[in-house]
């Protein structure tokens, strides 16, 4: 199993984060995890601290001559925009942030000591630790990916693509918001300008796809071991996610049962048995079925607005604005991005459950006696 943990402010010193459960014997490429970074920073519509920030991996534990030793592997990330002491007080509480709840649950009178950590800054820490995930999950080839399927109120027409036509279509050196159908990103480009003219914000929904995965992630057997209910927790836990999917989902809740399952067949090439279709996203009874994991994650507008909704200031109890920050416009490709970071960190764990996790060596060997023992089904 692994578990992760993160500390560290927007505007402190850094972002911490600790993995505990590492095998040993990963080649933890820092410039991997670096990539990583990099690509949640991405996307039209990210704020000005954006570029400020280049964030850059220090890796503090678990790791000697390059390789994990089967300790926890530590990691820093360093904010260049470390100024937390200076920054002035926040009293009026912005609708939809954590502010308000945050001052009353604290006992706190600056909303500031809340929207510190309560910020998706914390997230670049969650991304750190799944680049660690992936690469753990690469020895394995699984792999997986995000893309963008809505901004604002512009829908990509991009359903049934394949994973590598989106990792094509998405390629983020010509993509601008990750949308796999180029004339929706366009739409997307424009709506997001004009949310920014009128000092609005906009949410959106990305998926999370992942491939190469066997069948026996997860289990029935005990209600939190159900491995959807724990990807929808991970995915919940984005900031500003409000709603999980797993494949079709939602549109399956109206349809009859035999538009809504799946059809098994069985390839006797490959001595597997596959699916007519993927309406499941790839779990059924809260296991991995060997299809594609399509998940998605519904994010609400950023809260931050350039001209704000009403609000109290909480000292003098009477209607102000709410704070204006600093902000992005939308930040759904990079909330895709975390999304994929944090279904990394729940399949490796699953993945080290099943296979016992205490090197890469010895859990490719009952990996591959696994596999063997599902082709003789
Ligand atoms: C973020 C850093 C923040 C915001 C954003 C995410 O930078 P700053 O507050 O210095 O402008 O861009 O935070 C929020 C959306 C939020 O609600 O707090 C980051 O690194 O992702």
């Amino acid at each position: 199993m692994l578990r992760y943990m993160t500390a560290g402010e927007s505007h402190g010193k850094g972002i911490v984060v600790i993995l505990d459960g590492m095998p040993s014997g990963l080649m933890l490429e820092e410039k991997f995890i670096n990539t990583e970074l990099t690509r949640r920073m991405f996307g039209y519509g990210r704020g000005g601290r954006m570029g400020i920030e280049k964030d850059r991996v220090e890796i503090i534990g678990g790791v000697r001559k390059g390789n994990t030793i089967g300790s926890p592997v530590g990691m820093l990330i360093v904010n260049r925009d470390h100024k937390i002491d200076k920054l002035p007080d926040v009293t009026s509480p912005r609708p939809g942030h954590a502010d308000l709840a945050g001052l009353q649950k604290y006992n706190l009178k600056d909303a500031r000591d809340v929207l510190e950590r309560a910020s998706a800054r914390e997230t670049a820490g969650r991304v750190a630790a799944g680049a660690v995930a992936k690469l753990i999950l690469r020895e394995f080839d699984i792999k997986i990916l995000s893309h963008v399927i809505k901004i604002g109120s512009v829908e990509a027409r991009a359903g049934g693509l394949t994973f590598e036509k989106v990792l094509e279509l998405t390629d983020e050196s010509v993509s601008k918001v990750r949308c796999a159908d180029k004339e929706a990103e366009k739409l997307m480009c424009e709506e997001i300008d004009k949310a920014k003219k009128d000092g609005d914000t906009l949410g959106g929904v990305f998926e999370v796809m992942a491939v190469g995965l066997p069948p026996g992630l997860g289990t029935y057997a005990q209600w939190d071991r159900r491995l959807d209910a724990n990807l929808a927790r991970a995915l919940m836990s984005v900031p500003a996610v409000k709603a999980v999917e797993i494949g079709d989902g939602i549109e399956c809740a109206g349809r009859k049962g035999s538009r809504a399952h799946d059809a098994i067949q069985y390839n006797s090439g490959e001595k597997r048995f596959t699916r007519a279709s993927n309406n499941a996203g790839g779990t059924e009874g809260g296991v991995t079925n060997g299809e594609p994991l399509i998940l998605k994650g519904y994010m609400k507008p950023i809260a931050t607005l350039g001209d704000p909704l009403a609000s109290v200031d909480i000292n003098t109890k009477e209607e102000s604005s709410a704070a204006r920050e600093r902000s992005d416009v939308t930040a759904v490709a990079a909330a895709g991005v975390v999304g994929e970071a944090v279904t990394a960190l729940e399949l490796a764990s699953a993945f080290l459950e099943k296979f016992g996790g205490d090197s890469i060596e010895e859990i490719k060997r009952n990996y591959e006696g696994y596999l063997e023992q599902v082709r003789k089904i």
